[in-house]
């Protein structure tokens, strides 16, 4: 049985890259346990105010932030903190390497109908060791990230984590506290027929999304050929999951709903980490035409539309919107 600590210490050299992997996912344990207990252990309902985004936060958004928060500032390793819960990035240790990014609880609007929820983060390395981390520390493509991985709150919890070439899963057992090596090397089919977008969005997407989606719905009598099924988790972390596991498309598309978000998710946290985790299981993810690692980011909290799955199904996407005419 490979557990998470023999597989650093079997795959990484980067000691302090694998005690703060280990940071992470051991809060990754407690907010498990804590979800387990749901309303028992009073997590549930609204925490009362609003983060950056404007969103509602949930009481197990905030609880979740701060323990993360608490435990990487104890951290020597990490030099500094962004989170989607935080207006700006948090200082932690001058003298750690590196940056940590997350998420901590993405799909919070299922916490309170007991659906998939989960934790998403990134590592990116810290260039001025000795001095306080500031925001523009963060501001890095995601090509750049030395790790990248989730907690999906499931039925089980499961560790999605990518710190080589490759993609592991491990399954938390909730008998010894140990995340256990299930796959070890994810790859995901080129071609789908399976996709996840919130359809009710349809009025404010581009054309070139619109004339996918008709595509898709038009199934075998369409262009496409075949039949299309759907899937929408409401949580980017199970239906990533879902892609990581049996392949599909992903997609938060540009939407005109509000005006001054290109799309929901976010690239720092949400977008760059789950953006790396696919490539490297063989998908493909972009902003619809350009890499999304490639991006360069000018804020920590700024947003991106986000086309991701199986490789030839995102490639269609694209060049369907590069060789978009108007009929
Ligand atoms: P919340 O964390 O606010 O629930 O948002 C989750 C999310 O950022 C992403 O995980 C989902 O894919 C997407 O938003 C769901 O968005 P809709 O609620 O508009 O479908």
């Amino acid at each position: 049985m490979t557990t998470l600590t023999s597989y650093l210490d079997q795959h990484s050299t980067n000691t302090e890259l694998n005690d703060v992997i280990t940071t992470v996912t051991n809060v990754g344990k407690t907010i498990s346990q804590l979800l387990r207990k749901g309303a028992l252990a009073d997590i549930l309902g609204e925490a009362g105010n609003q983060n950056v985004q404007g969103e509602d936060q949930k009481k197990l958004d905030v609880l979740a932030n701060d323990l993360l928060l608490d435990a990487l500032a104890k951290n020597t390793h990490c030099a500094g903190v962004a989170s989607e819960e935080l207006d700006n990035a948090t200082p932690a240790n001058a003298d750690g390497s590196l940056l940590v990014l997350f998420d901590p609880l993405d799909g919070s609007s299922n916490i309170d109908i007991n659906m998939a929820v989960g934790t998403i983060f990134s590592i990116l390395p810290y260039q001025r060791q000795g001095q306080t981390s500031e925001n523009s520390d963060f501001l890095q493509a995601g090509n750049q990230q030395l790790a990248a991985g989730y907690l999906l709150y499931g039925t089980s919890t499961v560790l999605a984590l990518t710190i080589t070439e490759n993609v592991v899963m491990f399954s938390l057992d909730p008998d010894t506290g140990d995340y256990v090596l299930i796959e070890d090397n994810v790859q995901i089919d080129a071609d789908t027929s399976e996709y996840a977008i919130n359809s009710s969005n349809y009025r404010y997407w581009r054309a070139p999304m619109q004339q996918y989606i008709d595509e898709l719905i038009a199934g075998e009598a369409g262009v496409r050929g075949r039949d299309f099924n759907t899937r929408w988790v409401a949580a980017m972390v199970g239906d990533v999951h879902r892609i990581l596991c049996r392949g599909g498309l992903f997609t938060y598309p540009f939407d005109t709903k509000y005006a001054h978000k290109a799309g929901k998710l976010r690239l720092m946290y949400e977008a760059n980490p789950m953006s790396l985790l696919i490539e490297r299981a063989g998908g493909g993810a972009t902003d619809a035409v350009n890499r999304i690692l490639d991006i360069e980011p000018t804020d920590i909290h700024q947003r991106v539309p986000v086309v991701l799955g199986s490789k030839n199904e995102v490639d269609y996407v694209k060049d369907l919107h590069v060789n978009y005419s108007e009929k």
